[in-house]
């Protein structure tokens, strides 16, 4: 078997922590941006690319997959705000359940939407929980969803959803303070899901220093998602990648 959810678990198991590089797929209006975007991630040995956003203001997000795909050797994952953001170039999809929110669809409702088109793509789904924390100030992630994050100093509340989570059959949780976030989720946080959960950990959402990659690595992540630090400073990318593999 070799699948996205495959290469992260077997990582995962042989305690090889990854990076996913995040994408907005806005930036395939500016396709030089986005090339050393990608190029830089995979020099910088990025494990997976993902491609997504809670608000996409640009059309083009088939043809910015597409172009991801063509520019990159690493695994394109979506990580999709909303139905319209799938794409048959991608390897797999983030197939989202927002558990730490009470929107019956972004629990349940755009999956059945998406479900048929998803199908006929053949790409890979990858049962995730989506657990939105507290990151300081209210992201786009908030606003878009309507929901209320978890409060960032209540790991036990975070670790029971995830629980919850891994009972009904989810195979990822992910855990995001959303994307230009104030701060990260805490490490007590990552360690409370991890000791609750037998499930790879992606974390994402303000982290933008090697010292929080490492500390949230050794508090049980296994794949930390970066986007506005990489938009912010390119070159980010090969310190990052470092911390985080090292
Ligand atoms: C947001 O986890 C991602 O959903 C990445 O966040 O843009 O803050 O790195 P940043």
């Amino acid at each position: 078997m070799s699948t996205v959810l495959h290469s992260i678990e077997t990582a995962r198991i042989a305690g090889r922590k990854q990076l996913a590089v995040l994408i907005d797929p806005d930036f395939g209006q500016d396709e030089v941006r986005l090339e050393r975007t990608v190029q830089n991630a995979c020099m910088a040995k990025a494990d997976l690319i993902f491609v997504g956003g809670s608000l996409l203001t640009s059309a083009a997000f088939d043809r910015c997959v597409e172009l991801v795909k063509e520019l990159s050797d690493r695994p394109v994952v979506l990580f999709p705000g909303s139905p319209s953001q799938l794409s048959a170039h991608a390897d797999a999809v983030l197939f989202l359940s927002l558990i730490s929110g009470r929107n019956a669809e972004l629990l349940i409702g755009h999956h059945v939407t998406a479900a048929p088109s998803l199908k006929a793509m053949c790409i890979e789904a990858i049962p995730t929980g989506y657990m939105l924390v507290d990151g300081g100030k209210p992201t786009t992630v908030s606003y878009v969803s309507q929901t209320i994050p978890l409060p960032h100093d209540k790991p036990g509340i975070a670790a029971a959803t995830a629980l919850a989570g891994s009972y009904l059959g989810l195979r990822a949780i992910y855990m995001d303070t959303g994307s230009g976030a104030l701060r990260a989720v805490s490490p007590a946080m990552i360690q409370a899901v991890r000791e609750q959960v037998d499930l790879p950990i992606i974390v994402g959402g303000g982290i933008r220093d090697m010292n929080t990659a490492r500390s949230l690595c050794k508090a049980g992540a296994d794949v930390l998602v970066i986007g506005t630090a990489f938009e912010d400073d390119p070159e980010r990318i090969f310190e990052m990648s470092a911390a985080i593999h090292g």
